[in-house]
């Protein structure tokens, strides 16, 4: 194999989900050790077994892929153990992010198979936690197990490929049914199809059809001369607290109380609350006043927060940021970033309104996070 210089190397991270799932004793889906390296050893559109890449090292060769004139090599990475995504936190962030950081050098570009569940929320968090990052890095998985004849895992998992080994995409992003989106603008919006995944406010980053379809006007750029480096500590004192007809006080009170730093607030339409509600302007007001910093998401699928109306606006009275069209996905992630920072509680307001990584269309422009 002396041609495999002349291979894009990446490096898959295997964490779990659905795409390596199989039906326990149960009968329901779950997780299966080393099972999936055997089965990409055996299957021809994943990897060319006459190439004789070496098994012990986890190495395969993806066929080539007609109109790209790299080839990609690829190594797994399977973690133990495997999770189903809903049982991932923030540690398991910090292992993926710590991992691509140890591994950077060695690869063109990085794949984390993942599951749908908590997908978005992993995109996102990688998307703040890898500063000044300069290689793809694609976060997929699968509605079908990949062992299954009608999987969508097998042409996921080749596109993810193709985008990490062979395109200049300096960014985390997801692939998933032929589409490329921005990590931290993807938001699961269907648990029972195959087109499980959107960007609502921010448009695709590319597409899959016929021919490979990258809209680069749109990629962000690669940071010049910047050393990648992970923020590997989080706040995880974070919290969402959905606005909902009736609700109680006491639900209010304790999602703003001690420990939490940072709440992200799921408001009606355009930034609206009850504002017919003092109690719950002053329950928001007296945390505000405490230090925790609250951001407004709306909770429709797709728009942002305004201060059209009254019962909105009373919100920038008590000091509650405006999360413009951040999705509430990424408001809370980069809370979970910003929050850690050694900096004043000013400043982490003014990084929250920044746009950091392509996350949110700036509402004010007179952000200062110097
Ligand atoms: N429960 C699975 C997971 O998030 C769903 C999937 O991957 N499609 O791990």
């Amino acid at each position: 194999m002396s041609d495999y210089k002349v291979f894009k190397k990446v490096l898959v991270i295997y964490t779990g989900g659905t795409i390596g799932m199989k039906p326990n004793d149960q009968g329901a889906l779950d997780t299966v050790e080393n099972a999936l390296g055997v089965f990409l050893r055996t299957e021809p559109s994943l990897h060319v077994a006459s190439l004789q890449v070496p098994a012990e090292e986890n190495l395969f060769a993806l066929p080539p892929v007609k109109g790209e004139s790299g080839r990609v090599l690829y190594k797994l990475m399977e973690y133990d153990p495997l999770l189903d995504s809903s049982n991932m936190a923030g540690s398991d962030w910090k292992r993926i992010a710590e991992d691509i950081e140890r591994m950077y050098d060695l690869f063109d570009g990085f794949v984390v198979l993942h599951g749908t569940d908590t997908l978005a929320y992993t995109a996102s968090a990688l998307s703040f936690m890898l500063d000044n990052l300069a290689k793809p890095v694609v976060v997929t998985g699968s509605q079908i197990p990949i062992y299954e004849t009608r999987t969508d895992g097998r042409i996921n998992l080749v596109s993810s490929l193709i985008i990490a080994g062979c395109y200049n995409i300096p960014e985390v992003c997801v692939v998933f049914a032929n589409k490329l989106l921005r990590g931290n603008r993807t938001v699961k919006v269907n648990c029972n199809t195959l087109e499980a995944f959107d960007s609502p406010n921010a448009p695709l980053l590319g597409t899959f059809n016929n021919v490979i379809n990258i809209n680069s006007s749109l990629i962000r750029p690669r940071p010049s001369g910047k050393l990648l480096t992970v923020g590997g500590v989080l706040e995880m004192n974070v919290a969402t607290l959905k606005i909902t007809p009736d609700m109680s006080l006491d639900l209010i009170e304790s999602a703003l109380a001690e420990p939490i730093k940072g709440v992200v607030l799921e408001s009606y339409g355009s930034g609206n609350i009850p504002s017919n509600r003092k109690e719950i302007i002053d329950l928001l007001r007296n945390a505000v006043d405490r230090g925790v910093i609250i951001v407004n998401c709306t909770q429709c699928l797709s728009g942002s927060v305004a201060s059209i109306y009254d019962a909105g606006a009373v919100l920038d009275d008590v000091g509650v940021l405006s999360g413009s069209d951040m999705t509430s996905v990424a408001a809370y992630t980069k809370l979970a970033y910003v929050l850690a920072f050694d900096v004043s509680n000013h400043h982490k307001k003014e990084l929250m309104k920044y746009n950091l990584r392509g996350e949110i269309t700036m509402a004010d422009m007179n952000v200062n996070v110097l």
